[in-house]
């Protein structure tokens, strides 16, 4: 490891998230929860809001540090759905989560909207694959008072995978941010309330998601968590022509990668899989 997140010099130790605080002492496991018929792995299977808390519950029982809930699939052609669709799915889920739960909820959106009504109703983190570039999202964002996860992405979920380019990838996605991180300082966001994500899959080929996760080490100069989405991608896909129900073997060993990477929040399906090889790992790489 080129920065074990346990050296006195490594600054990031925890995320304040209201009344819960989460420990980054420690890869965190985030759970994903969709609420999407359309998803493009969990096909819809958590519609109902007392089957998306039996699902919450479950990967909580299983480690999950962190339950995301999202309404509207980001995968590779996704359409977009309205605001109101958005929220009768979401806020139902997350009104039912958030106190029952002992974990915090992240609101997965890029909508202004959706995330005033879901920190309203107890979101605790906003995740926000646009990295608040929508207009309004700063703003609410910066008013809902909760930490927030900017991402990277090129382009737009529907179109992102056309013809993805760059000179760089890796000092593109670092340039994007810290100038996404500056805006948010400038909207009163606190630079400790700041995670950033390189975006894995959206706008990037295999090979340029194979550069950003070799060089993910790189993003730690950013001084924010690293949150990495990689579960089940269509990355995995192209590597071992998986179909996406039997991607999770290879899912693991990329959280692992990115971990000893400096990742500090894994979004996963598989909760238990993913924690059991990370704790593992942990325990040898810091065992002194
Ligand atoms: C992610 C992420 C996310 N991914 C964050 N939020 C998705 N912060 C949703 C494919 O290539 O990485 N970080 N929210 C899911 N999106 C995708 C993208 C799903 C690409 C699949 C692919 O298969």
């Amino acid at each position: 490891m080129s920065r074990p997140a346990t050296s006195p010099e490594y600054p990031i130790s925890s995320l304040n998230c209201g009344r819960r605080t989460l420990d980054l002492r420690r890869a965190a496991i985030m759970g994903v929860l969709n609420v999407t018929p359309d998803s493009f792995s969990d096909g819809g299977r958590f519609m109902a809001p007392e089957v998306a808390l039996r699902h919450a519950e479950q990967m909580v029982a299983e480690g999950a540090d962190i339950i995301d809930v999202g309404g509207e699939s980001t995968r590779p052609g996704a359409q977009q759905i309205s605001v109101q669709q958005e929220l009768d799915r979401v806020i139902p889920v997350v009104e039912a989560l958030h106190n029952v739960v002992a974990v915090p909820i992240s609101i997965d959106t890029s909508k202004p909207e959706v995330m005033r009504q879901a920190t309203a109703a107890g979101a605790a983190l906003i995740n926000d694959v646009y990295g608040l570039r929508r207009e309004g999202a700063l703003a609410a964002a910066a008013a809902s008072g909760v930490p927030v996860c900017v991402m990277h992405m090129q382009g737009d979920p529907h179109t992102m995978q056309q013809s993805p380019a760059y000179e760089d990838v890796v000092a593109e996605v670092i340039a994007f941010l810290s100038a996404r991180r500056d805006e948010c300082v400038a909207a009163g966001i606190p630079p400790a309330s700041i995670v950033v994500d390189p975006g894995f899959g959206f706008g990037k080929t295999v090979a340029h998601n194979i550069a950003l996760l070799r060089h993910l080490d790189a993003l730690t100069a950013l001084g924010a968590p690293i949150l990495v989405g990689l579960s089940r991608k269509s990355l995995i896909g192209s590597v071992l022509d998986l179909p996406i129900d039997d991607r999770a073997a290879a899912s693991v060993a990329l959280a692992l990668l990115a971990v000893q990477h400096g990742a500090n929040i894994v979004r996963v399906h598989d909760v238990k899989l993913t924690r059991d090889a990370v704790r593992m790992m942990e325990a040898v790489v810091r065992h002194n």
